[in-house]
């Protein structure tokens, strides 16, 4: 299935994996990439340093190409913005803003960007600034999202920008591949199967939460503070929820999340933690490679779309 994607990217499978903070380490990244789709370090909120080693140690496991997403609310965007460079990262992808003051040094240095967005008007103003592809998230994803769903933010960011539209958020098989085939996307971008890849570093009761998770197992945290963050209900989530309907701030409430998303992902603690996933893991039933994981989607996509 070779389109603009796979072509720019220089990729066999038009699957990118989502640039999930904590969890987009560089073993993850490796593995996606060495199964043909493209692996991403997500930066989040880490310093560049950081950062700079994950690439480093994803390039001992891989020859074949791999991102970095760059998280703009970060308070160490502006270093790891710099490191993708000094790396020589061929492919960046951004999240949660617009990435206009980097734009400029990336593409001089040669570097593919791909912006998250989640609106027409966003990705209108990121094709203009220079990007190579727009990312178009529906809020099925997990972790902060916007307000449109996928089904319909896709087609009308096709229709909106000549560059490719990746596909993103509530795909996690080959039928959401094929349906985001057919609103005009030209490669999907999946974070929640990823997350119980046997490769993934996740905590296992975290893999677990995923997995047993049902259709209606997710919420969304800080919709009226204009933070909006798509997490599996638990401890957490009720407490919070609970208090931003009772009218508690954001600043008041952050002791219930600073930190909390490290607490599920490396130590487990999937009751106090923030465990991010989509509205999808309900139907992510089991751990595979990233091989398996990406062959089964892919052979599922291509019958679909009578492509083979
Ligand atoms: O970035 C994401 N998802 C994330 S980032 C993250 S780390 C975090 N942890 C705790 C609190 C906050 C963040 C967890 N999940 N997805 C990409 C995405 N980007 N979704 C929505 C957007 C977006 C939002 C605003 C893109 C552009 C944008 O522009 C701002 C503007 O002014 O228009």
């Amino acid at each position: 299935m070779k389109t603009r994607i796979t072509e720019l990217l220089g990729i066999e499978y038009p699957i990118i994996q989502g640039g999930m903070a904590w969890v987009a380490e560089h073993n993850l990244a490796a593995a996606v990439s060495e199964a043909g789709g493209l692996g991403l370090i997500g930066g989040a909120n880490a310093p560049g340093e950081v950062v700079r080693e994950e690439i480093r140690k994803a390039r001992e496991l891989t020859k074949k190409p791999f991102g970095v997403n760059v998280m703009l609310m970060s308070p160490y965007a502006d270093e790891v913005a710099r490191v993708v460079v000094e790396e020589g990262v061929k492919v960046v992808t951004t999240g949660a803003g617009i990435p206009g003051k980097y734009m400029g040094m990336w593409k001089e240095a040669g570097i593919c960007v791909m912006t998250v967005v989640a609106s027409v008007a966003q990705a209108r103003l990121m094709e203009k600034g220079g990007a190579d592809a727009v990312i178009a998230e529906g809020m099925e994803s997990g972790g902060h999202i916007g307000e449109e769903t996928t089904m319909t933010l896709v087609p009308q960011v096709v229709d909106a920008v000549s560059v490719p539209v990746v596909a993103a958020g509530g795909i996690a098989d080959g039928r959401g591949i094929a349906a985001a085939f057919m609103l005009g996307a030209e490669a999907v971008q999946m974070g929640t199967r990823f997350v119980v890849a046997k490769e993934s570093i996740v905590h296992p009761n975290y893999k677990n939460r995923v997995i047993r998770a049902k259709d209606i197992d997710s919420t969304v945290t800080g919709l009226s503070h204009g933070h909006p963050i798509r997490c599996l209900r638990n401890k957490m989530t009720r407490e919070y929820l609970k208090l931003e309907k009772e009218g508690k701030s954001f600043e008041e409430l952050e002791y219930l999340t600073l930190g909390a998303l490290r607490r599920a992902v490396q130590d487990g603690d999937v009751d106090n933690g923030t465990v991010m996933a989509g509205q999808i893991a309900g139907m992510v039933s089991k751990e595979q490679t990233c091989r398996e994981m990406i062959e089964e989607m892919m052979a599922q996509a291509e019958q679909l779309l009578g492509r083979k």
